[in-house]
C-alpha cells in the first residue's frame, strides 16, 4: 500500500473540501519543513552542540536553552520570504515579528511556541513545536499588522498544529477538518500518513497533571483529583493511572491517540496568574486539535476557544481531553461558585 504524503493530504483537501487555500497550504509546508530541520537539529543532540543554556531569559523570564533560541531562528526564516505571512509571534520574543520589507507580504498570522518542554531537552525526553495560524483582521490591509491584530478567539484560528520530536517525529494537524497526523520518514525526507482521523474516546482512566503542585491547587481541583486517587475505592466506578511528561505536546499527543484528561490548572504559587501555559501559541492551537478529535478544552470556566485575549503572551488555566471528564471538573468549578 503507497501511503499518503502530507503534501498529497493537502493538494487534496484544497480540491476537494474548498477549506484549504493555496496560500494555506504553503504556509503548513514551510512549518513542516522547518520541523524537520528542528527535528534533526533535536536528534543530533550533544553532537550537534545544541544541548544546554544560554546566559539570556526570554519575556517570560524563562532561562533560555540553545535549541528554544534556535527553533525561534528555524521558523522565523523559514517562514519570511513565502509572501504567505503578515507577522508572526513567539513564545521567545517579547514583541510581533514582522515580514520584513524586502519580502511579499501575506494575510496571515503565525504564531508559535518553537520549543515546548525545554526542561525535557537535556534529559532526551520528547519535546516539540507547537503552531496557530490567524488571519489579519481586514482592518490591517494596507498597514503593518500590530499585537493588537493578533489578539482574536482561538475559534478563528485556521489552522492548528504541532510537531513532536520523539521516538519518531511525528506532525499533528487541523484545519477545521479532523485531525490527522503524519509520520516523518528519515530517509525520504517526507511526512507520511500514519493517521488518517485521530479521535478521542468521551471516557477515560488516564490522567495527567503535575502532582507536586497539589497544595496549591483550588479547591475544585483537589476535590476532582482525590476522586481520581480514591478510584474505585471513592465514589468512581474505576481506578485510574496517571502520567506526567512536562511536555504540553507529549502529553497531549498520548491522548490524542488514546484519550486522558490533561490538567495545568490555575495555582496559589503566582495567585495573580491564571495559569502557568500560554493562551495564544499553547493552549489555543490545543484545545482546536483536541476539539475536532471530539474532546473538550476550557479554563475551568469556560470554553478555552472563546476566551478573548488582551495580551499576546497571556496565561491560562487548562483542563483538555476526554469530553465526559473536562465537563466533570469544569461543573465542579461552576459548582464551588454557586
Ligand atoms: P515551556 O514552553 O517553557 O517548555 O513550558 C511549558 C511546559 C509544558 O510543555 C508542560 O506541560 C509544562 O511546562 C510542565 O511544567 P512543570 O515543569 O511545572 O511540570
Ligand atoms: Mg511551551
Amino acid at each position: 500500500m503507497t501511503r499518503k504524503t502530507l503534501t498529497q493530504y493537502l493538494v487534496e483537501q484544497q480540491r476537494s473540501s474548498q477549506a484549504l487555500s493555496a496560500e494555506v497550504r504553503l504556509l503548513i509546508e514551510i512549518v513542516s519543513r522547518a520541523c524537520k530541520t528542528i527535528s534533526h537539529a533535536v536528534s543530533k543532540g550533544a553532537l550537534g552542540g545544541v544541548l544546554g543554556s544560554l546566559e539570556s531569559e526570554n519575556v517570560q523570564g524563562e532561562v533560555q536553552k540553545k535549541l528554544d533560541v534556535m527553533s525561534n531562528e528555524v521558523l522565523l526564516e523559514a517562514n519570511e520570504w513565502g509572501g504567505h505571512l503578515a507577522a508572526m509571534a513567539s513564545e521567545e520574543m517579547e514583541t510581533i515579528h514582522l515580514i520584513p520589507n524586502r519580502y511579499p507580504k501575506g494575510e496571515f498570522l503565525l504564531l508559535f511556541d518553537p520549543l515546548d518542554g525545554s526542561s525535557n531537552i537535556d534529559v532526551n525526553v520528547s519535546i516539540g513545536t507547537i503552531f496557530s495560524v490567524l488571519r489579519a483582521p481586514a482592518s490591517a490591509s494596507g498597514r503593518d499588522v500590530t499585537e493588537q491584530d493578533f489578539l482574536q478567539p482561538g475559534s478563528t484560528q485556521v489552522v492548528a498544529g504541532y510537531a513532536v520530536y520523539g521516538p519518531q517525529t511525528m506532525l499533528v494537524l487541523t484545519i477545521g477538518q479532523g485531525v490527522v497526523g503524519f509520520t516523518l520518514d528519515r530517509e525520504m525526507g517526507s511526512w507520511i500518513m500514519t493517521s488518517e482521523n485521530m479521535r478521542i474516546p468521551e471516557d477515560t482512566k488516564e490522567f495527567s497533571i503535575n502532582m507536586s503542585n497539589m497544595r496549591h491547587w483550588a479547591a475544585p481541583v483537589r476535590k476532582y483529583i482525590d476522586e481520581l486517587l480514591a478510584g474505585k475505592s471513592g465514589t468512581r466506578d474505576k481506578d485510574f493511572n496517571m502520567r506526567w511528561i512536562a511536555s504540553m505536546v507529549a502529553d497531549v499527543h498520548r491522548l490524542l491517540t488514546r484519550g486522558g484528561i490533561f490538567m495545568y490548572p490555575w495555582d496559589s504559587r503566582e495567585p495573580n496568574k491564571p495559569g502557568k501555559l500560554r493562551l495564544m501559541y499553547e493552549a489555543n492551537p490545543m484545545s482546536m486539535l483536541v476539539e475536532q478529535a471530539g474532546g473538550a478544552a476550557t479554563n475551568g470556566e469556560q470554553r478555552i476557544l472563546d476566551i478573548q485575549p488582551t495580551a499576546l503572551h497571556q496565561r491560562v488555566s487548562v483542563v483538555l481531553g476526554s469530553k465526559n471528564e473536562v465537563e466533570r471538573v469544569t461543573r465542579y468549578h461552576h459548582e464551588a461558585k454557586a
